[in-house]
């Protein structure tokens, strides 16, 4: 292609609204361009980009016998009320009515779609198992869309939804997916981890999150450099450390904390360690008021709350002022465990073992020293509450757990019957029984990973992509476009890597050479070879990207160089 006739605009300055490396160069490199918060539009140069990711998608998932089809981005609300789901999602679900006033949504996801397919078409167990997917754009509507395609309201998904005849199937399906998925993402040229995450209220079943490791991923994962665990923090589960277990439970005693209301002031002025004061956190669940107790020191997992609840996330919200006087009879800060009345009470593991706790007194300016498990306070659900922190032993060989930032790109699902029994995903078996399918489904983010690759390849002067993923793999860049020369010697250079196979660029632009530099470097092409003065020599100028080393080469070096780099870098 060239430059001269490429729809291509670059911004000098960075954009106001970005704040993340991949958000800026995406828009300075021209790739993308905002139509409104959180919805993007792909121009030539960053479509190319999209089309690589796409390509490699495809390959991988084609491989394992998956086959490709495209739904509708839209989706009736009758589909979503079989699988009892239209009710569970607040704002973020697009949701409109067709001119009869039918209801739609802008499809965030395709389970129900999909099994809907399936459910009508397949009937017998010689018909399994299946794998569909398509590469659309779904719809969010996040309330903070933020960091240009990392979190946006449209976006582009490959899912895939597996169909097998009972669990071993989908273990074997879900194996394939694992391994496509780290294809992918390797080929795509991420430094990323596949950790535990997840399952939300689905529990057992297995859920795995492909996270590229980034400081300005919103995700969070904890991994062991000791043993092969490795999970988001949501999931990670934490090892219990009672201690004192063994000591004599003391007699409950009452005492004056006056304005104490928080774990580090009541750990001051009472001089007891913050692990041995519990926090006490009242939640509302619709109209019913919970409290969740854990150790001082310690932070709560809302997501293991969740599903130890089993409630759909947007129903937790926190009690306020009004309703902690109501339950407690005491100002915030000072509640407690003991005689809280009509609330459910849910305890960290950790909790019941350890003796002669300190907590709110459910009185103002009062706390309970002493609290022990069974004398003075129970619970009604007992489970790990706790979020997974730096330095915590690993749960499975004890070694200190490390935390990383990522980028989610990626997540497998066991889905397990949750949607096959609802809406009735049933076939014959070899004895003419009638069996439910087993299903799982299989996300990536596209248009994130094109993102994620950049947050993890780029430098001051612009993006370092990737062969594979490049939007092209060669620009030629001529010094002097007036220079005969020099167009001639581009012009063969163009099409000698072309006919190798390559897909070249040719900044043949009437700009200074300056800026063709500048611009080749934002754009993040592989590979520059510069036609310049010693065009007349047969002589170029060789760069790699993602070096700064810049050698002289004859023109036929330059060429051999280029291919084998591109060919090698597993296109
Ligand atoms: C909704 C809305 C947002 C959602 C969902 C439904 C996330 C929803 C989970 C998944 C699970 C997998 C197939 C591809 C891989 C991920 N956000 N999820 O179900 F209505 Cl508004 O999407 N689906």
């Amino acid at each position: 292609m060239k430059m001269s006739k490429m729809y291509f605009h670059t911004l000098r300055e960075n954009p106001s609204e970005a704040e993340i490396p991949s958000h800026i160069l995406l828009l300075r490199a021209g790739m993308i361009r905002k139509l409104v918060s959180g919805i993007y539009g792909f121009m030539p140069m960053g479509f190319r980009v999209i089309r690589k990711i796409e390509q490699i998608v495809r390959e991988e998932m084609d491989a394992k016998g998956a086959q490709e089809i495209l739904m509708s981005a839209i989706q009736p609300a009758e589909l979503w009320q079989e699988s009892g789901r239209w009710y569970a999602y607040g704002p973020e679900m697009f949701r409109l009515k067709d001119r009869n006033e039918r209801d739609f949504c802008l499809g965030p996801t395709h389970e129900e779609i999909f099994t809907d397919i399936i459910r009508s078409e397949i009937s017998s167990h010689k018909q399994l198992p299946v794998n569909l997917y398509q590469i659309q754009t779904k719809y969010r509507d996040e309330k903070r869309p933020r960091f240009g395609l990392m979190r946006s309201r449209e976006f582009i998904m490959k899912d895939a939804y597996s169909f097998d005849k009972d669990w071993e199937g989908l273990d074997k399906s879900y194996e394939d997916m694992y391994d496509a998925y780290s294809r992918i993402f390797t080929r795509c040229g991420l430094e990323f981890r596949a950790v535990e995450a997840d399952t939300g209220a689905i529990g057992g079943s297995d859920s795995h999150e492909f996270t590229a490791l980034s400081e300005v991923g919103e995700g969070v994962i904890a991994y062991c450099e000791q043993c092969d665990f490795a999970a988001t923090t949501e999931r990670a589960a934490c090892v219990d450390e009672p201690f004192g277990e063994n000591e004599t439970e003391l007699p409950l005693e009452e005492v004056f904390t006056p304005g104490k209301k928080t774990i580090d002031d009541v750990a001051e002025f009472l001089n007891i360690p913050k692990n041995k004061i519990i926090k006490t956190l009242l939640f509302k669940v619709e109209d019913e008021v919970v409290a969740v107790l854990i150790r001082g020191d310690r932070e709560l997992n809302e997501t293991k709350l969740i599903n130890a609840l089993g409630i759909p996330e947007h129903l937790l919200e926190f009690a306020d002022e009004n309703t902690v006087k109501e339950v407690t009879g005491a100002d915030t800060g000072f509640a407690g465990p003991r005689r809280l009345i009509g609330v459910r009470v849910i305890i960290d593991s950790e909790l019941p073992k350890m003796k002669n706790m300190t907590a709110g007194a459910n009185i103002t300016d009062y706390h309970l020293k002493n609290l022990n498990y069974g004398r003075d306070y129970e619970g009604d659900i007992i489970v790990d509450l706790k979020l997974m922190a730096e330095g915590y032993p690993c749960p499975k060989c004890h070694a200190e757990v490390k935390l990383a930032r990522g980028i989610e790109v990626g997540q497998i699902f066991k889905l397990g019957t949750k949607y096959s029994v609802p809406m009735g995903a049933v076939y014959t078996d070899e004895n003419m029984e009638e069996k439910i399918m087993v299903m799982g489904c299989y996300g990536i983010g596209v248009s994130r990973t094109m993102a994620a690759v950049i947050e993890q390849n780029h430098d001051d002067n612009g993006i370092i992509w990737p062969p594979s993923i490049a939007p092209y793999h060669v620009i030629v860049t001529i010094v002097n476009t007036r220079d005969q020369q020099q167009m001639e010697l581009a012009e063969t250079i163009y099409a000698e890597l072309t006919k190798a196979g390559l897909e070249v660029l040719m900044d043949d632009r009437d700009e200074r050479a300056g800026v063709k530099f500048k611009d080749a470097d934002l754009i993040g092409i592989p590979v520059r070879i510069t036609v310049g003065k010693k065009a007349s020599e047969g002589k170029v100028e060789y760069k790699l990207r993602k070096e700064s080393e810049i050698i002289e080469l004859t023109t036929s070096e330059a060429m051999e160089r280029a291919i084998t780099f591109c060919f090698s870098s597993k296109m």
